[in-house]
């Protein structure tokens, strides 16, 4: 057996997988991992460092980092990179100004080599917000066309609702197990 094999084998026992949450500040990265566990949503304050949470579901178990997205700490999300099964990249879809940034960030995130086997899901958030762009919209504004050295998927959804929390995570799980759990 090959050492690939043999570290497919030892993952799939423990089914665990590492997701790395990003994007600006604002965005919703915060308040998506506790509606997505279950926690009370209306005292979140910004993240200064970052907050890890592990999770049960499905059978796997979810170590999701949460890391600040202020222009001051995004020099530090590359302490983050290593071993990282999903990037989770968090868009307030309400906030246009910022775009250009995002799509900016985004793309030199995905650029990194230690990133490079990770599935990518974007979450359009805020998409309860009268003035939210729509999920095409952030697509076509981030250049989600031009990834193409990542698995990739656009999923709108909204934190406070709850809406699609799960669809997103769900598609990015089975990404990541076809890739990794799966022995040939
Ligand atoms: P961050 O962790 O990405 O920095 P936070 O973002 O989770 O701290 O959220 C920033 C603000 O956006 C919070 O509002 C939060 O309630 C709000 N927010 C997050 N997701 C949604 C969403 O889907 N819809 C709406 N309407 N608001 C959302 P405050 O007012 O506390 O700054
Ligand atoms: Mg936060």
């Amino acid at each position: 057996m090959g050492l690939l094999s043999i570290l497919k084998k030892l993952k799939e026992k423990e089914k665990e997988v590492r997701l790395l949450m990003l994007g600006l500040d604002n965005a919703g990265k915060t308040t998506i991992l506790k509606k997505f566990n279950g926690e009370d949503i209306n005292e979140i304050a910004p993240t200064l460092g970052f907050n890890i949470k592990t999770l049960d579901h499905r059978g796997f178990k979810l170590n999701i980092w949460d890391v600040g997205g202020q222009k001051s700490l995004r020099s530090y999300w590359r302490n983050y990179f290593e071993s990282t099964d999903g990037l989770i990249w968090v868009v307030d879809s309400a906030d246009k100004r910022r775009l250009e940034d995002c799509k900016n960030e985004l793309h030199s995130l995905l650029g990194e080599e230690r990133l490079l086997g990770a599935t990518l899901l974007v979450f359009a958030n805020k998409q309860d917000l009268p003035g939210a762009l729509k999920m095409e919209e952030i697509a076509q504004v981030l250049e989600l066309d031009k990834i193409k050295m990542h698995h990739w998927q656009i999923v709108n959804c909204s934190a406070v609702t709850g809406e699609n929390l799960l669809k997103g995570i769900d598609w990015l799980l089975d990404d990541i197990s076809k890739r990794i759990f799966t022995l040939d």
